[in-house]
């Protein structure tokens, strides 16, 4: 699964990706996230550690890419990539390396998560969160993506307004419309917080591994109903008169049977049911999760 972080320099991606690195530690609904580099894990837990305590980051000025493994029960279930882009790319030329990244990012992503700055947004600064760049860029990836995706708009430092109106979401009108109208994304947008006192920050990540869980869920019931029908299809051979003394003869010359076939069908079912039991309970408590939240916009593709 692969995440990418857009917005631009300042309004708070790092800040972000740090605090909820470190709530996630101890776990939300049994998920949680583990950096595959013990060096991201340690600067990572550092950033929280300081953030907690009013002490934010100093600008990061390079795309980052971090490896993590998603948990559930303490058990690795997917590994999870998470790009993290400079502001300077969502300004830059076409061939720009760092431009050129995103644009490739943005259309593999299996979520995006769309950084704004909140109180540059409510004071009616509108320029400071390039949001009419950031929309440019993802309205041209947008016609590359068929498969469901996710698109999380982020506004940040929330604790620094009082309250967000309708008019403030002016800007995001178009985006709500393309969302509503596309089969398979499903988009929210909502305000946190990062700080002594943090709010909110789990929400865009169970938003997104919501998409992508369901999504999991029906490849593999697909994949189940296709290894059930191909076993019943040689089970009634099998149980046909052609068909025993086919499988008497198979047996004669030592190859598989119409019945040895269906077994084998049969085993994979059995197989693919096991890997889909653990997912159920997670993609369950996450509904439950979303569906109790307040979210200034949500629309969520079934
Ligand atoms: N009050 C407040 N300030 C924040 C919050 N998140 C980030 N900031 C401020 O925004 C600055 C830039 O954040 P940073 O994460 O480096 O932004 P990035 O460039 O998008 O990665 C930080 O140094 C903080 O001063 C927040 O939730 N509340
Ligand atoms: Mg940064």
């Amino acid at each position: 699964m692969r995440i990418v972080e857009i917005g631009h320099t300042g309004v708070g991606k790092t800040t972000y990706m740090a605090t909820l690195y470190g709530i996630l530690q101890n776990g939300i609904e049994g998920f949680g996230l583990k950096a595959q580099n013990s060096n991201d894990h340690e600067r990572l837990i550092e950033l929280a550690q300081n953030i907690s305590q009013g002490i934010y980051p100093s600008a990061t000025d390079q795309r980052r890419e971090y490896n993590f493994y998603l948990q559930y029960d303490n058990k690795n279930i997917f590994p999870f990539t998470w790009a993290d882009y400079r502001g300077g790319a969502i300004r830059e030329t076409q061939d720009s390396e760092q431009a050129r990244l995103l644009v490739s990012d943005l259309r593999q992503a299996d979520g995006i998560m769309m950084f704004c700055d909140g109180h540059a947004l409510a004071s009616g600064d509108i320029r400071s969160n390039q949001i009419g760049r950031m929309t440019a860029l993802i309205n041209k990836t947008l016609p590359y993506i068929n498969r469901p995706i996710s698109l999380a708009i982020i506004l940040t430092k929330a604790d620094l307004v009082t309250q967000f109106t309708e008019s403030m979401l002016e800007s995001f009108r178009g985006f709500f419309t393309a969302i509503e109208a596309s089969p398979s994304i499903s988009g929210c947008i909502l305000p946190i917080t990062c700080g002594i006192e943090s709010h909110n920050v789990e929400k865009p990540l169970l938003f997104a591994l919501q998409v992508a869980v369901n999504l999991q869920l029906k490849y593999l019931e697909k994949e189940i109903a296709e290894h059930e029908k191909m076993a019943r299809y040689y089970q009634d051979k099998s149980d046909s008169l052609t068909g025993i003394l086919h499988d008497i003869w198979k047996t004669i010359i030592e190859e598989p049977t119409y019945s040895d076939i269906s077994n084998a069908k049969y085993q994979e079912v059995y197989k693919k049911r096991r890997e889909y039991q653990p997912i159920i309970s997670p993609v369950r408590a996450l509904n439950k999760h979303i569906e109790e939240h307040d979210y200034l916009w949500i629309c969520q593709k079934k």
